[in-house]
């Protein structure tokens, strides 16, 4: 590894750790945008990840969501989460900034996860906006694209929508205030599985770099590099991140 780079994680006081959709790859959640096997490259968003489509086929949406909540039920954490909650114990400080609707980061270990787009574990009425009181059953239903009918609202008596966000929703804004504050404050940013498209979470990595603080991404999806303190380790986030927590805890 760059001597330069393991310097800086040596003396790191404060680490963002950003990820996305390519965290969880290796757990066997299709990403996004990938291509052919993406969740983007199968399915239309506009017909799946908006209010209008709820609001055209609230069964299609929710059997949707379900099938990709009984995909995240069956899978484990893999050894990218497990490093990113052991770097919690190894830093002074660590701040956890998720674009992804799944659990996978809690189930290693992690705390106090900052969810930017919201979890597929915690939906909401779709009319009065209220979380849902009782947690959802486990998903039973392995059958992808199936209609199910969501679940009603113990308040108003109108259905659940799942509880991510959807686009042209925005972000909740305390999370999204705690993600920016981190990024402005963090000595490093590890943006670990994130194609850097969707706004405006995309802006964290840069919002970090422009404060002074050193980025490092991490996805096999190598680009070029900008600037000194900006490095791309082109590799799988299961392989990278074991290595650099270790370069974390070196000498520490
Ligand atoms: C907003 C939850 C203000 C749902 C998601 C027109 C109208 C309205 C809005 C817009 C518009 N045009 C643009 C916008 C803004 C829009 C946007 O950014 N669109 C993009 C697509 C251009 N943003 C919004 O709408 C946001 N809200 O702006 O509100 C507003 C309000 C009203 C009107 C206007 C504006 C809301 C955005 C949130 C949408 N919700 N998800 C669901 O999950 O179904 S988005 C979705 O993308 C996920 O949350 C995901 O996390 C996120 C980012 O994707 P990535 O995580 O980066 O995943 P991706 O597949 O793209 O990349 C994976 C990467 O991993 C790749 O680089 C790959 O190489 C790498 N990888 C693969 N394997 C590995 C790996 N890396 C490491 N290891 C591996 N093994
Ligand atoms: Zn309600």
């Amino acid at each position: 590894m760059d001597q330069g780079l393991l310097d800086v994680l040596q003396n790191a006081k404060h680490v963002l750790v950003f990820t996305g959709a390519g965290v969880s790859a290796e757990s066997g959640i299709p990403t996004f945008r990938d291509a052919l096997v993406g969740l983007w490259a199968r399915f239309d968003p506009a017909a799946l990840a908006t209010r209008e489509a709820f609001r055209r086929d609230p069964t299609f949406v929710w059997g949707w969501y379900e099938w990709r909540r009984m995909q995240v039920y069956n899978t484990q954490p893999n050894l990218a989460h497990q490093a990113i909650a052991e770097l919690s114990a190894i830093v002074p400080k660590l701040t956890l900034v998720t674009q992804n609707v799944d659990d996978l980061h809690e189930r290693a270990g992690s705390t106090e996860v900052i969810h930017l787009h919201g979890s597929l574990n915690k939906p909401r009425c779709f009319a009065c906006a209220r979380f849902a009181t009782d947690p959802l059953p486990p998903p039973d239903d392995p059958t992808e694209g199936r209609h199910l009918e969501p679940p009603r609202c113990s308040h108003c008596g109108g259905k659940l929508r799942p509880g991510v966000v959807w686009f042209g929703e925005n972000l909740p804004a305390q999370a999204l205030a705690q993600s920016f504050a981190a990024a402005k404050d963090c000595d490093v940013l590890l943006s670990v599985g994130t194609s850097g498209v969707v706004e405006p979470a995309a802006q964290i990595p840069d919002i970090a770099w422009r404060a002074g603080a050193t980025v490092v991404h991490i996805n096999p999806d190598a680009k070029c590099v900008r600037t000194p303190r900006e490095f791309w380790l082109d590799g799988r986030a299961s392989e990278v991140l074991p290595l650099l927590v270790q370069g974390f805890r070196s000498s520490r």
